[in-house]
């Protein structure tokens, strides 16, 4: 039986190494090199490959998602029907994306844009001190990113607050949950950081009626999917000061086109997708282990859970 393995070309061969480190009986296939379509025992894919092509397999037991977000995955056609599908819950994914977050946290509450846009005119001029206690950071999405984010936030000393979909006690958070929690959660948030899967019920959600419901001059920050922001409401909240600045990673589409106004707005700090990078070797040995489980019936590790969307 194989594996087949489908990301980027050169994502490919550190993959194909990072499994084969963690078991070295592995037969790996590299997409579109599937060889026989009856050995293909599990799929580990990334974003551009399409859930159609994985129908011609029949063997198939796991798929895997090569990061920790599956609405790729999830799109239509969707999973061939009866597949399970795994994502990665990893320790360096999740320490990367809390720098990100600390750092964006940290340029807007340090007033860097003011002082940057001051210096490029040789401006001297002292802004009021920030008061990280009166500072209150929002999470959306209080999973495993959200969660060590928060805890890096409290680390500093920023008030935390947080919101899941389900009800949750997160030690030193203030906690929100459902449609009903959003907007006490969301009024009291200096910075609103969105860390949340992308479902039907999260497309969208940054929209003009969120963004009002910020206390003005409130900041953004995006390191989920770009489809949770809608891009002609932010522009229009940053155009009136509602909200004072903006940090995206994610972008609808991806690569973000070079006219859209984001590039060069002032008030917008991007990333290219960039704020946590799967890195195949830390990631591998969960993979490995899932094989091994689907192969002897035992259960997965990290299983999407189909109705809830993530
Ligand atoms: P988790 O599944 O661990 O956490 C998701 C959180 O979102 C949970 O707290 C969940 O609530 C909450 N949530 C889901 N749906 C809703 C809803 N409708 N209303 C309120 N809360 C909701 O995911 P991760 O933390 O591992 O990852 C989050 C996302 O980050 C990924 O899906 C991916 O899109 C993105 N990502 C981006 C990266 C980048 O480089 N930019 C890198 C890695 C991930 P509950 O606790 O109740 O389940
Ligand atoms: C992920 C991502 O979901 O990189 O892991 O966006």
């Amino acid at each position: 039986m194989a594996v087949l393995l489908s990301t980027r070309l050169e994502a490919m061969e550190a993959w194909r190494e990072a499994l084969l480190a963690s078991d070295p009986t592995l037969a790996i296939r590299m997409f579109p090199d599937a060889g026989d379509p009856a050995a293909i025992e599990a799929a580990v894919v990334w974003t551009a490959h399409d859930m159609a092509e994985l129908r011609r397999y029949p063997n198939l037991r796991l798929i895997v998602s090569m990061g920790a977000g599956v609405d790729h995955l999830l799109r239509p056609p969707g999973p061939p029907p009866g597949i399970p599908v795994a994502r990665l819950v990893d320790r360096m994914l999740t320490s990367q994306m809390g720098e990100w977050v600390l750092l964006n946290v940290l340029r807007f509450h340090r007033q860097d844009l003011d002082y940057r846009a001051q210096q490029a005119a040789a401006l001297w001029h002292e802004l009021p001190a920030p008061v990280t206690a009166e500072a209150p950071i929002g999470i959306l999405g209080m999973g495993e990113l959200g969660t060590h984010a928060a805890g890096l936030l409290r680390g500093l000393g920023f008030p935390v607050l947080g919101w899941s979909r389900r009800p949750k006690q997160v030690p030193g958070v203030a906690m929100f949950h459902g449609a009903e929690g959003l907007s006490g959660m969301v009024g009291q948030a200096r910075m609103l950081v969105c860390l949340l899967p992308l479902t039907p019920q999260t497309r969208g959600i940054v929209d003009a009626r969120l963004l009002a419901q910020l206390p003005r001059g409130a900041f953004l920050i995006n390191g989920a999917r770009g489809a949770h922001v809608v891009d002609a409401d932010l522009l229009a909240a940053l155009a009136d000061g509602q909200v004072a600045g903006a940090a995206l990673d994610v972008f609808a589409p991806e690569p973000l086109p070079a006219a859209h106004p984001f590039w060069s707005h002032p008030r917008v700090v991007m990333t290219p997708h960039a704020a946590s990078i799967t890195i195949p070797s830390s990631a591998a040995p969960q993979v490995v282990e899932n094989i091994h489980r689907a192969r002897a019936g035992q259960p997965l590790l990290n299983l999407v859970d189909f109705a809830a969307g993530y």
